[in-house]
């Protein structure tokens, strides 16, 4: 259940930095694209909405979720690149394919926030059904791509 703790769409934009001059990477994984591409957009939409420009805001794509470390690592390493947004969707199969997955994205993409000191933001839908994994991107719990992209402006901040 989403509460004012656990969800990032209720937010207060007037404790947000200046963002127009900063630099946003954004690392979408093409599996589950029906899904992911709402969530890009979600994400795009919101750093737009809050003064970013849309010519400093880099988006790439990457096979699957697994590859989300490297591709945010890839956006991390340079310099003039002030956060990083990963963006996928995990859903639980017969086997235990998302747990594996799922645990190397957030250990790897951890480690690329601090090897490189800024924010690389963890937008990973990890559910048990397609269903649920609509719901949160632009259904009933919201879209985990505006929240991440909240969660970058404010890690900016800090
Ligand atoms: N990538 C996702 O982003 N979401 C998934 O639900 C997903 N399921 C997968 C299930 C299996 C059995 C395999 C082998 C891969 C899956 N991938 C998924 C792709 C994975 O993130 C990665 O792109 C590939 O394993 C290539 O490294």
């Amino acid at each position: 259940m989403a509460t004012s703790l656990q969800n990032l769409s209720d937010y207060d934009a007037a404790t947000f930095i200046d963002i127009s001059g900063k630099r946003f990477g954004l690392v979408v994984s093409e599996w589950n694209r029906e899904i992911t591409d709402i969530l890009s957009a979600g994400a795009f939409d919101t750093l737009i909405k809050h003064g970013a420009k849309a010519e400093n805001i880099y988006r790439n794509s990457v096979p699957g979720s697994f590859e989300l470390t490297l591709g945010a690592q890839f956006l991390a390493q340079h310099d003039e690149m002030d956060a990083v947004i990963c963006l996928g969707v995990v859903i639980q199969g017969e086997t235990k394919h998302d747990d594996y997955i799922c645990h190397a994205v957030a250990q790897g993409i951890t480690q690329v926030g601090l090897k490189f000191n800024k924010p690389v933001i963890f937008g990973l839908v990890t559910t048990n059904t397609l269903e649920q994994a609509w719901d949160r991107a632009g259904g009933k719990h919201g879209n985990k791509g505006v929240e991440a992209a909240v969660a970058a402006i404010q890690m900016l901040g800090f």
